[in-house]
């Protein structure tokens, strides 16, 4: 139930001098352009209510979408953050030529000085005020080594450009690796002996995502308040490895109900997976244990979904809702066992396919999905769009606003992705996935085949020569 402004401010603690002068110029009506929200969420796979898993408890994402627009085929260039972040906040698919941005090191060619002008960088200088919190970036905060200390951040500048305010609790935990790796009681990730799971009898707080929106929030009353327009992104680590979450989040799931129909148990890979989690000695042929994990992913989610609702709610109490756009993102998504897979670093749709919600005012045709292709990429020269900004020069991507306007329109008919170093690349278009990787090629048809698990290059030589030739000229690009 949304309440007053005034109301809302108590409610949170703000003092009552500053609420009323924060009541008396609600900045919703002092801006004419409008104020980017910018939430971003670690590893979140599109199984959310917003995308027909009624399985899931999402009711914040949910009602997001049902104000906004949701992506149904949005995809990211990379199956790893810090590649894809990359692309995100540079508008630039990684590219062959810099093959470092195939890799979680993206954001070192902002410390050789050839990163391009971020999307931060082109809003701030364009008279907004902009603030990261949490993982926006690679790093959990933001700052080069990611250590959240004030006395280092000389040595550590930001990994990107752009950002007024860099300010991302640690909480208990001390420093911002150690609050991404979080578990319960200040506890942190010993690597390949902790477990991938934990559920502990705390409150929301007992886990960063809470402290981080409490942040977000705090940055949201001071922005309101102001007469700038801001551009404010929050990331959350959650349902990033390890999957914990506060015990009343687990509880809305029943283990044995859990599916797990679609786990291929007779592989066990995933690098990061098993590499760097203990896993009590069972493996992925055991069903209990496999549900034990998805139970985990599902728990981290919902808990993830709550603080998202936490920052809404002050969107929306706050008055910001008529002035603010806001936009919901994953960074890519991920395998839960499917393929003979755990983890995110394949070019498959399970890897690749992530969740987009779009929230602008005055949206035409709100909650009504749209099925176009859409990639990471396209997301910063919609923004500047939307805003009235210029569209530099150096963006691959295309604006989708179109979209937004029309959930039936059509903005680009192909996207792209990469992984390794820039040795594998894929194609996605309206019916097909083509995989080139070491020489071999897979093409999956998404009508016949959604899961990716019969190739059919060698049925559709004509299909499979057409779409090498596309990705190869995008590959070869200068
Ligand atoms: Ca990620």
């Amino acid at each position: 139930m949304p309440m007053n402004r005034r109301d809302f401010l108590r409610k949170i603690g703000v003092g009552a001098a500053c609420a009323f002068a924060a009541a008396t110029m609600p900045h919703a009506i002092a801006a004419t352009r409008p104020n980017v929200v910018f939430i971003a969420v670690d590893d979140l796979r599109p199984e959310l209510g917003a995308y027909g898993k009624t399985h899931m408890v999402t009711p914040h994402m949910d009602r997001l979408a049902r104000e906004g627009r949701v992506f149904a085929r949005h995809y990211v260039p990379a199956p790893s953050c810090g590649p894809s972040r990359y692309a995100l906040l540079t508008g630039m698919y990684p590219t062959p030529a810099h093959p470092v941005t195939y890799h979680n090191s993206a954001f070192q060619m902002y410390e050789q000085s050839i990163g391009p002008l971020s999307l931060q960088q082109h809003f701030q200088n364009n008279g907004y005020h902009t603030t990261l919190i949490g993982k926006v970036s690679h790093t959990p905060d933001g700052y080069r080594g990611g250590q959240n200390i004030r006395e280092d951040r000389e040595q550590n500048p930001p990994e990107a450009p752009g950002w007024n305010v860099l300010d991302t609790p640690a909480g208990q935990w001390n420093d911002a690796w150690s609050a991404f790796f979080a578990y319960a009681f200040g506890e942190t990730r010993t690597p390949g002996e902790s477990p991938p799971v934990e559920m502990a009898d705390v409150g929301d707080r007992g886990y960063p995502d809470a402290h981080l929106a409490d942040a977000a929030i705090e940055h949201l009353v001071r922005r309101s308040a102001g007469e700038e327009p801001f551009f404010l992104a929050v990331g959350f680590y959650k349902p990033h490895l390890p999957f914990n979450a506060p015990q009343q989040y687990w509880d809305l799931y029943d283990r044995d109900a859990i599916d797990i129909s679609d786990v291929d148990p007779y592989v066990r890979t995933g690098g990061e997976f098993f590499g760097n989690y203990g896993h009590e000695a069972r493996d992925t042929e055991d069903d209990d244990y496999v549900r034990k994990l998805r139970h985990g992913y599902y728990a981290a989610t919902s808990y993830v979904d709550a603080q998202i609702g936490r920052v809404l709610e002050a969107v929306d109490n706050l008055g910001l809702d008529e002035n603010t756009i806001v936009v919901l993102w994953g960074d890519h998504g991920y395998h839960l066992g499917e393929l003979g897979y755990w983890g995110k670093h394949t070019l498959h749709e399970y890897a690749l396919r992530a969740p987009l919600i779009v929230r602008t005012p005055n949206m035409p045709h709100r909650g009504a999905a749209t099925d176009a292709l859409v990639s990471t990429v396209d997301i910063y020269p919609t923004l500047a769009e939307l805003c009235g900004l210029s569209v530099p020069d150096h963006l691959d991507g295309t604006s989708f606003a179109p979209i937004l306007e029309d959930p039936s329109a059509e903005t680009v008919d192909r996207v792209f992705g990469g992984w390794n170093g820039g040795t594998q690349h894929t194609i996605r278009t309206d019916q097909y996935r083509l995989i080139q990787r070491n020489g071999d090629v897979q093409l999956y048809d998404h009508h016949q085949d959604p899961g990716e698990r019969q190739c059919v290059a060698d049925e559709h030589p004509g299909v499979r020569a057409r779409l090498v030739e596309k990705l190869e000229a995008f590959v070869g690009r200068p």
